[in-house]
C-alpha cells in the first residue's frame, strides 16, 4: 500500500480550523447562533490517504448535512466516532448523511477501511465550543472496551544457552495486532512481536548462524517488519521483511558481536510501530556464556501517547502530535502500568543473584533505570560483554540495553524505576519481590516515632 501526504503536511491543515461552506457559519467564528435551527451544508473530501478538511468546527444543536466526496483512487469512508453518522463511498463517487451534534466537544474522524486510519484518515470535528479547564488537552470522545479485554501476557527471559559451541539457529516470530489494557480501564490497540510487549526475548551464541522466520498475521491491518541491532547489514534486515498482512519473509544472519540488542519493527512511521510495542532483546552470548545466575528477568520501557486523558476509560489511539511533542501519557515496563506488580511482580529468595536484561523500546524517552533499596554489584552498560560495578543508576536510551546483576541480602519489596520519577506517576514501575527471613546486619528497621498531629503534614504542605 503507497504511503501518502506526510504528516507535516497534515499537521499544517490541522492547525487550520478550516470551515465550510456553510449559510450558518463563517471562518471567524465557527459556532452559528444557537438560534437558528438552518441546516447547515458540510463537506468532507476524502483522498488516498486524507480527509480535506480533517479538522473542522460545527454548531451544535443544528442539523448538519454531510456530503463525502470520496476523490481517492479506491473505496474509502467516514465514521464520526460517537456518533451514528458513517458514510460510504466508492472511488468517484459521494454520499450524504445527517447528524445533530447536542454534546459538545471533539469528535473523531476516521475512515473505517483496516489500514486508511494508520496512513492519515483522521481528524477532529468540533460540535460547539470545546470545554475549557486547566487540562490542556480536550475530552475525546471514546469507544467503550471490548468485551472480555485484558491484559497482554508477560514474556519472560529466554534460558541461557547450554552448549558451548556455536550452532545453525531458526527463530520464528509472528507479528499481531492486539487490543488489550495499558491500563485498568484504559484500552489500546497494540501492535506486537508474538503478542507480548515486550516481544519475546532472542538468545543465541556468538557466531552462531541465525535464520528468522518473520511472518505477519492475516488479522494485521498493516505491514510489519523487523530491524535486529544485533544484525551487521544494511537496515538490520528491517529492507527484506517489509511483510503485509498474511505474508512471511526469512532473513539469515551471523552473530558476530556478543552482547544485549534491541529489535523492533521498522516500517513507516517507525516510531508508531515502536510506541505500539514492536520491541524487543536479542541476546547474543559470548562464548563462554554469561555468569551464571540464580534467575533472571526480562523487562522493557516504553511510552504510550494517547488522544483522551491518562485514565479515561475506553478505547484509546495514538495522539501523534504528542508523539512527536514527546509528550507520553504513558511511561511503563512491559506494556502495561502494573505489569510487573502483584501476582506478575518478580520474585526471588534472599541469597540468590538475580539479573534483569532491561532495554527501552522508546521510542523517544532515555530510562534512568534503578532499583529503589538496591545496588547493581555488576552493570553491562549499554548492553555489553564488560561490566561495570556498584552503580546505583544507570541510563538507557530508545533502542538500547543494559544487564544489572544483584545479590539479594535482605528480604523485602524492591521498586524498578525510571528514577526520572514524574514517570512513576505515568506508570514507569515495577516489583522485585524478595523472600527470607530479616538481615538485621545489613539493613534493620529502627524504632517508629510518628510525631505530633500538629507536625503532620500531607504532601501538599498542609
Ligand atoms: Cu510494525
Amino acid at each position: 500500500m503507497p504511503i501518502a501526504s506526510s504528516h507535516s503536511s497534515r499537521l499544517v491543515t490541522f492547525a487550520v480550523m478550516a470551515l465550510l461552506m456553510s449559510p450558518g457559519c463563517n471562518l471567524n467564528n465557527a459556532v452559528a447562533p444557537v438560534t437558528s435551527k438552518e441546516p447547515v451544508e458540510v463537506t468532507i473530501v476524502g483522498s488516498d490517504f486524507s480527509f480535506t478538511p480533517n479538522s473542522l468546527e460545527v454548531p451544535l444543536n443544528r442539523p448538519i448535512h454531510f456530503t463525502f466526496e470520496n476523490k481517492g483512487q479506491m473505496a474509502h469512508d467516514i465514521e464520526i466516532v460517537g456518533t451514528s453518522l458513517v458514510l460510504h463511498a466508492a472511488k468517484g463517487a459521494s454520499s450524504k448523511g445527517e447528524y445533530t451534534f447536542t454534546s459538545a466537544g471533539p469528535y473523531k474522524m476516521v475512515c473505517t477501511i483496516p489500514g486508511h486510519k494508520e496512513y492519515g484518515m483522521d481528524g477532529v470535528l468540533t460540535a460547539g465550543t470545546a470545554p475549557t479547564g486547566d487540562s490542556s488537552k480536550a475530552v475525546v470522545q471514546l469507544k467503550p472496551l471490548p468485551a472480555g479485554i485484558a491484559r497482554l501476557p508477560q514474556p519472560v527471559a529466554a534460558p541461557p544457552l547450554t552448549r558451548s559451541s556455536t550452532a545453525s539457529v531458526q527463530i520464528d516470530v509472528e507479528t499481531k495486532e492486539v487490543t488489550a489494557l495499558l491500563d485498568d480501564g484504559v484500552g489500546y490497540r497494540f501492535w506486537t512481536f508474538d503478542g507480548t510487549v515486550p516481544g519475546p526475548m532472542m538468545r543465541v551464541k556468538q557466531g552462531d548462524q541465525v535464520t528468522l522466520t518473520i511472518k505477519n498475521s492475516l488479522d494485521s491491518l498493516l505491514t510489519h517488519s523487523i530491524d535486529l541491532h544485533a544484525v551487521t547489514g544494511p537496515g538490520g534486515g528491517a529492507k527484506n521483511t517489509q511483510i503485509p498482512p498474511g505474508g512471511k519473509s526469512t532473513i539469515q544472519f551471523q552473530a558476530l558481536n556478543p552482547g544485549v540488542y534491541v529489535y523492533h519493527c521498522a516500517t513507516p512511521k517507525v516510531a508508531h510501530h515502536i510506541t505500539n510495542g514492536m520491541y524487543g532483546l536479542i541476546v547474543v552470548e559470548p562464548p563462554q556464556g554469561l555468569p551464571e545466575v540464580d534467575r533472571e528477568f526480562y523487562a522493557m520501557q516504553g511510552e504510550f501517547y494517547l488522544e483522551g486523558e491518562r485514565g479515561q476509560p475506553g478505547l484509546h489511539d495514538i495522539s501523534w502530535p504528542q508523539l512527536l511533542d514527546e509528550k507520553p501519557d504513558y511511561v511503563v515496563f512491559n506494556g502495561s502500568v502494573g505489569a510487573i506488580a502483584d501476582n506478575r511482580a518478580f520474585k526471588a529468595k534472599k541469597g540468590e543473584t538475580v539479573r534483569i536484561f532491561f532495554g527501552v523500546g522508546g521510542p523517544n524517552v532515555s530510562s534512568s533505570f534503578h532499583v529503589i533499596g538496591e545496588i547493581f554489584d555488576k552493570l553491562y552498560r549499554e548492553g555489553s560483554t564488560e561490566f561495570v560495578t556498584n552503580v546505583q543508576t544507570t541510563t538507557v536510551p530508545p533502542g538500547g540495553a543494559a544487564i544489572v546483576d544483584m545479590k539479594l541480602e535482605v528480604p523485602g519489596t524492591y521498586v524498578l524505576v525510571d528514577h526520572s520519577l514524574g514517570r512513576i506517576e505515568k506508570g514507569a514501575a515495577g516489583y522485585l519481590v524478595v523472600e527470607g527471613e530479616d538481615s538485621p546486619t545489613v539493613f534493620k528497621p529502627g524504632d517508629f516515632d510518628p510525631g505530633t498531629a500538629d507536625n503532620a503534614h500531607d504532601e501538599n504542605g498542609h
